[in-house]
């Protein structure tokens, strides 16, 4: 691909309003003995899809995922805005879950940046986002689109860290970006210390089994008694490891945040309240859509009695 097709491409996915695009060449993973050992620890709480023999060997070896892969594009999706929310009144959700499910529209913006891409050069292409098993954030990094903070998630100096990741993979070699190997962590703690549940066990290693947003979305029974404490009242995910973090403050100053209102907001969420005695209509009416159904009327039921109780606790 010469030079003038990948500035081209960079264009059309700015236009498609993704915050950052980056291309690596296709190998075996650099971390797989981060991986292993994140699994011997059980940091990935019963999430047993993480777990399966098939699922690690496409993680350490993207060639199995995509036989003839040779080229990974990877590119970042901003979901943060400038809507007012008012966390009193509705508890806290995770800005991404505040509108549509990521996943119902962001594939369709990949397979377009495929479409175009395909019109120009002969290749054969998969689109990835959060579901296949792929390292997201490594592919991040190899493609020099920013660098894993110490709260794991990938940000960019320019955009902060809420940023959706997604994947185009293909069949054809195009000239690879730099790795972005720097940390712009420098000796911030912040998210660190934010953590309510402790989740972070040392920088950039996660333990899903103390993290809010793994018991609030993922988890179908309780939370162990002095974890589900440090809820406070989050109801649907959870942000405080991003709200500290510097670079997301300067992404908002700068402007950087999302201006698709419209995907990343709901007038109709329920508030905290409303959340506890939600019918099962009502439920699927209200949240048509959204990434909240995945943790079910139950589930929010159960999220809504747990962030009232803190809330009493507290006072
Ligand atoms: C499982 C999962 C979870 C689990 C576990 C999270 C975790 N930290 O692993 C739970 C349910 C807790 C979770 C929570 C959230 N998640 Co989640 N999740 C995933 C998923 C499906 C897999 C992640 C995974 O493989 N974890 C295993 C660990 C070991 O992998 P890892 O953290 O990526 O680390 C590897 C690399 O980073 C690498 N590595 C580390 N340092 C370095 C340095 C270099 C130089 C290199 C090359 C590699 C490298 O080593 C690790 C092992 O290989 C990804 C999608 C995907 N397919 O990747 C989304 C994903 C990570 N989640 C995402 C989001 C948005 C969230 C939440 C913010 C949602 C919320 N608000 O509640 C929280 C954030 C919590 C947090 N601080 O991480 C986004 C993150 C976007 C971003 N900017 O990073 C992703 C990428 C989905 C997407 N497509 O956008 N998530
Ligand atoms: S998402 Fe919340 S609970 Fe999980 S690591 Fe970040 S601050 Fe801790
Ligand atoms: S809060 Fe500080 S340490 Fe944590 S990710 Fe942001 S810059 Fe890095």
């Amino acid at each position: 691909m010469s030079d003038d097709l990948k500035a081209a491409l960079k264009q059309r996915a700015r236009d498609q309003g993704f915050v950052a695009c980056g291309v690596a060449s296709a190998g075996v993973s650099q971390s797989t003995s981060r991986l292993e050992a994140w699994l011997d620890n059980n940091f990935e709480a019963g999430m047993a899809w993480m777990k399966r023999p098939d699922a690690v060997e496409k993680r350490a070896e993207i060639q199995k995922l995509f036989p003839g892969a040779r080229t990974v594009i990877s590119l970042a999706f901003p979901y943060a805005t400038d809507a007012p929310w008012d966390s009193e009144v509705m508890g806290h959700i995770a800005r991404y879950a505040r509108g549509v499910d990521y996943h119902d529209f962001l594939p369709g913006r990949l397979r377009e940046l495929l479409a175009w891409l395909q019109s120009r050069v002969a290749c054969s292409g998969k689109v990835c986002v959060d579901t296949a098993p792929i390292l997201e954030r490594e592919w991040a990094v190899r493609a020099g689109v920013g660098w894993i903070g110490k709260n794991t998630l990938l940000m960019g100096r320019d955009f902060g860290s809420y940023v959706l990741l997604g994947e185009i993979i293909l069949d054809i070699a195009l000239e690879p970006d730099e790795a972005h190997l720097e940390s712009f962590c420098g000796s911030c703690t912040r998210c660190l210390d934010a953590c309510p549940t402790n989740a972070l066990v040392e920088p950039r290693v996660l333990d899903s089994n103390k993290c809010i947003a793994f018991h609030t979305i993922e988890n179908r029974t309780l939370a162990p008694k002095n974890v589900r404490e440090g809820f406070q009242d989050w109801l649907f995910g959870c942000d405080i490891c991003q709200q500290v973090c510097p670079w997301n403050e300067k992404a908002a100053r700068d402007g950087k945040f999302s201006t698709e209102v419209e995907l990343w907001t709901r007038p109709e969420m329920p508030s905290l309240d409303e959340w506890t005695s939600i019918e099962q209509s009502e439920f699927s009416r209200r949240l048509k859509g959204s990434p909240i159904k995945r943790a079910k009327r139950r589930g929010m039921k159960r999220n809504a009695a747990r962030a009232l109780k803190n809330r009493r606790d507290k006072k």
